[in-house]
């Protein structure tokens, strides 16, 4: 296949995406998977071959969860690990896809809206939702036929739901020849993702859209705002599934969508009490005018103990965030291991979304040298996220390996998150999505 280039805007700016070996060959395992992706590819729509390759990938949360659906900011950093699709435009409004994971069978659909949703829970339904706010945003968009492939885990926390969202509508975006700016891109997905039935924050898309090797992001909301900070060289973010899935399409959706309902009565309850707030006032408002020790008592004596609760965690977290941006920036690995164990007390304790399973890993983290450890992501199940020095590494591994996998039945946990029998990633903070014509 003779590679050319494509463009995508950034910042307003164009950005030409050239298909280095690094895209292309992104070595052994990611053009493994291409190869697997394109002998299905055909398998399943015959010749001509795919005309483009569109990666997304998963991210991992640093500090900073369940805030940003409050207005409040996070600090996640893209994976090295995400989403493959291989796609090939049609001459019609019909979309195609199909999956190398047998655990999502082949769907098609009519670019016609509304786009119905498939039952929810269904795989397709993420494409949709990406099918959807682009038509919205651009009318009529050009079929295709795309084949998917990942090296990500699904329901572990690592945002493989956005990936997808974001990979198709980079997909269907370059089939119908239309550019967009990259932070506006941000926004629709984060917008159109709640298609799936998810009251979502923006993160996700924009870290998946936003990712820069060698860097955790920090992303502001409201409006949307990314900045870069690099992770000292010596750092290491170690993933670990909890082997507990969080299934954000099941019973665990309700409890989010709860959660940001339980913020947002919160945060009126509050409001009401403090003096010059407007209507319009959010999170981050009420906190850039009252300090945050008067915030968390006055919530305490206006709210019920679980509300006061849920605001004590969504404050204190955004608060951890602004200490721990400054902590990576001063090569303070102490002191970001601090809050991010503060931070899961929090999530553990006041948020109400851990479970024992990732309490435990928590703690295993711990005992192994790591310097901080937290759930990341939604909850309820998925992965912890450890942070630890570069010499440690080999130590904090095999400790998880034989005190929380071994005993659980887990042999080769090093394989990696998802991969099989593996349950543990070496984070690389990597760039972001992107798209080579093929
Ligand atoms: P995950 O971990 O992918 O379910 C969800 C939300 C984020 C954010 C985190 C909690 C979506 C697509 N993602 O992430 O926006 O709120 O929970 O910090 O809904």
């Amino acid at each position: 296949m003779q590679a050319k280039t494509s463009a995508v805007r950034q910042g307003g700016r164009r950005l030409l995406v050239r298909p280095s070996d690094e895209q292309i060959a992104e070595g052994p395992a990611r053009r493994a998977l291409i190869a697997a992706g394109c002998a299905a590819f055909e398998e399943h729509f015959g010749a001509p071959e795919p005309s483009a390759l569109v990666f997304a990938p998963g991210r991992v949360n640093l500090i900073g969860d369940h805030t940003d659906y409050n207005g409040l900011p996070v600090l996640p950093m893209a994976l090295q690990r995400g989403i493959v699709i291989l796609l090939r435009p049609r001459p019609d409004e019909t979309v195609r896809v199909a999956n190398l994971d047998p655990r999502f069978p082949p769907r098609t659909f009519q670019l016609q809206t509304p786009i119905d949703p498939d039952p929810a829970g269904d795989w397709v339904n993420y494409v949709k939702a990406a099918a959807q706010a682009l038509t919205d945003r651009h009318g009529q968009l050009v079929g295709v036929d795309a084949l998917i492939a990942s090296d990500l885990a699904v329901a572990v926390g690592l945002s493989s739901s956005s990936a997808l969202t974001v990979a198709s509508a980079l997909g269907l975006l370059h089939a119908a020849d239309i550019e967009m700016e990259r932070h506006d891109l941000m926004s629709l997905i984060a917008e159109g993702e709640r298609y799936v039935g998810t009251e979502g924050g923006g993160m996700d898309q924009a870290i998946c859209l936003g990712g820069r090797r060698q860097y955790a992001l920090r992303i502001d909301f409201d409006p949307l705002h990314l900045t870069a900070t690099p992770v000292p060289p010596e750092w290491r973010f170690v993933v670990a599934s909890s082997l507990t899935e969080a299934q954000k399409s099941g019973a665990a959706r309700e409890i989010y969508n709860l959660r940001g309902r339980e913020c947002a009565s919160a945060l009126d309850a509050v409001k009401g009490k403090i003096e010059r707030a407007e209507s319009t006032d959010g999170f981050r408002e009420l906190m850039a005018r009252t300090p945050l020790s008067e915030l968390v008592a006055l919530s305490q004596e206006v709210l019920n103990d679980r509300l006061a609760r849920r605001f004590r965690h969504v404050v204190t977290e955004a608060e951890r965030v602004e200490r721990a941006c400054r902590a990576m920036m001063d090569g303070d690995l102490e002191g970001f291991g601090r809050l991010m164990i503060e931070s899961h007390r929090s999530l553990r304790d006041d948020f109400e979304v851990s479970c024992e399973a990732l309490d435990d890993l928590v703690e295993a983290s711990i005992a192994g040298g790591a310097a901080g450890a937290r759930l990341t992501g939604a909850g309820f199940g998925g992965c912890v996220v450890a942070l630890c020095h570069v010499d440690r590494t080999p130590a904090l591994v095999e400790h998880l390996t034989t005190k929380f996998y071994e005993p659980r039945g887990v042999r080769d946990a090093l394989a990696g998150v998802g991969s099989g029998a593996g349950a543990l990633l070496v984070a690389e903070p990597s760039d972001g999505a992107r798209v080579t014509a093929l």
